[in-house]
C-alpha cells in the first residue's frame, strides 16, 4: 500500500517536470530579446554604442561590453539598472517586465561614472 502510493507520488512529480520542462522550453521564444551595447572611444569622445528597439512582452538581455581602459558605468533609470563595467569586461544582464517603466518610449542608457560619455538609448516598439 505504501509502496504504490510512493511510486505514485514519484510517477505524479515526473510527469509535473516533464510538463514544466515543456512549458519552459516554449516560453522563450515569445518575447525573448537581446540587445548589445559597446563603450567604445571615437575622436577622443567615449560613446555607449548600441541600442535598438524593444516590445514590453518580456524580459530583455542586454549585452554589454565594455572595449576601454577604465572602467564605465551603464544604468538605465527607467529599467533599474545600474552597473560598472570593469575594462575589457563582458556583461549580461536580464531585466525582467516589471522592471520596465511601461511610460516610457525611449530610455536612456547612460555611464553614471562620467557625464561627457554619450548615451544611447532603447526605443519602444509603438510608442
Ligand atoms: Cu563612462
Amino acid at each position: 500500500m505504501q509502496l504504490s502510493n510512493l511510486y505514485g507520488g514519484r510517477r505524479a512529480f515526473v510527469i509535473i517536470l516533464t510538463l514544466a520542462a515543456v512549458v519552459w522550453a516554449a516560453l522563450p521564444a515569445q518575447g525573448q530579446q537581446e540587445i548589445t551595447f559597446t563603450a567604445v572611444e571615437k575622436d577622443g569622445t567615449k560613446i555607449w554604442e548600441g541600442g535598438g528597439t524593444i516590445d514590453l512582452k518580456g524580459p530583455l538581455t542586454l549585452k554589454v561590453k565594455n572595449t576601454l581602459a577604465a572602467e564605465h558605468g551603464f544604468a538605465i533609470d527607467t529599467m533599474k539598472v545600474k552597473e560598472v563595467i570593469k575594462p575589457g569586461e563582458e556583461k549580461t544582464i536580464t531585466v525582467p517586465l516589471e522592471n520596465i517603466d511601461t511610460m516610457v518610449s525611449e530610455h536612456r542608457v547612460y555611464c553614471q561614472l562620467h557625464p561627457k560619455h554619450v548615451a544611447a538609448t532603447i526605443k519602444v516598439a509603438g510608442k
